[in-house]
């Protein structure tokens, strides 16, 4: 079974992150099948709007593959992150638009991808979230440089210094996303979003991306670099080796002794 599905029907591409499983954990083979799948879409003239999301009900993507992760020393974060990182940028500076459907958690990576796309729809039983922290950690696809970019400075240094869960609701009160439907619905929604854009100019809608993306002070790729540095020296700590191996050995982390 393919890790990552596309369909496409009426100019619409959706594509869907597909380990249900592991809650759609991204490991390299699925990060590497998201940034080809993305970039198909952008080189296929039949599509017009890209929608993602993930398979099963109860996770758009839970994040980075953690069993993957505990294994890493920094070079390996190194090219990991800047593999993530690549992937986020294809999802950005697509010239058609990406609208995630969040259907469920979007932790780490999980919402670090969906703070790349242009439009974010969440159902109502969607949980966002950076918890890298709690595993020693830092969010290492976007996060620290998307988030704050998003909500502002001082929520995003709660939520990622916390790590704690933010609910669909207060996710659209601070920003976060544009909408908030029943699952059930949440299909429907961005189908709905994204009949209207396909009403538009190609070009104009690819322009008007180009330039919101471009307002920015510092250049994404600056802010990225300085994140994925500072991620893969984290590798060294005793501090990632313990929270990292506490998750999957299902216990809680001892970070202070
Ligand atoms: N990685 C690997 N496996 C995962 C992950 C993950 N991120 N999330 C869930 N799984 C697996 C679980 O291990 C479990 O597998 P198994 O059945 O074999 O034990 C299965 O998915 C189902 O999960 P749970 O049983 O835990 O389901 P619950 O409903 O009890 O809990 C949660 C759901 C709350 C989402 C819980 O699974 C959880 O906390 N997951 C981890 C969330 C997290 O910490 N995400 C951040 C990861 S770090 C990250 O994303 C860094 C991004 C930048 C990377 C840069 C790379 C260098």
């Amino acid at each position: 079974m393919s890790l990552v599905l596309k369909e496409i029907s009426n100019h619409i591409a959706t594509l869907t992150i597909n380990r249900p499983e592991v809650l759609n954990a991204m490991n390299d083979e699925v990060v590497a099948h998201l940034d080809t799948a993305v970039q198909s879409c952008i080189d296929d003239d039949q599509v017009g709007v890209i929608i993602l999301t993930g398979a099963g009900e109860k996770a758009f993507v839970a994040g980075a593959d953690i069993k993957k992760m505990q294994s890493m020393g920094p070079e390996a974060a190194l090219e990991f992150g800047k593999a993530g990182q690549q992937m986020t940028l294809t999802i950005e500076n697509s010239p058609k638009p990406v609208i995630a459907a969040v259907n469920g958690f979007a932790l780490g990576g999980g919402c670090e991808i969906s703070l790349a796309c242009h439009i974010r729809v969440a159902s109502d039983t969607a949980t966002f979230g950076q918890p890298e922290v709690l595993l020693g950690i830092l969010p290492g696809w976007g996060g620290t440089q998307r988030l704050p970019r998003l909500v502002g400075s001082g929520l995003a240094n709660e939520i990622i210094t916390t790590g704690r869960m933010v609910s669909a609701l207060e996710a659209k009160s601070m920003g976060l996303v544009n909408h908030v439907v029943s699952p059930d619905e949440l299909m429907n929604k961005c189908m709905e979003i994204a009949n209207q854009i396909l009403k538009n100019g190609p070009n104009a809608i690819a322009k008007s991306l180009k330039c919101i993306q471009k307002r920015m002070g510092m250049s994404m790729e600056d802010g990225l670099e300085i994140e994925v540095k500072n991620f893969s020296k984290l590798f060294a700590t005793e501090e990632a080796k313990e929270g990292l191996s506490a998750f999957v050995e299902k216990r809680k982390p001892n970070f202070r002794n």
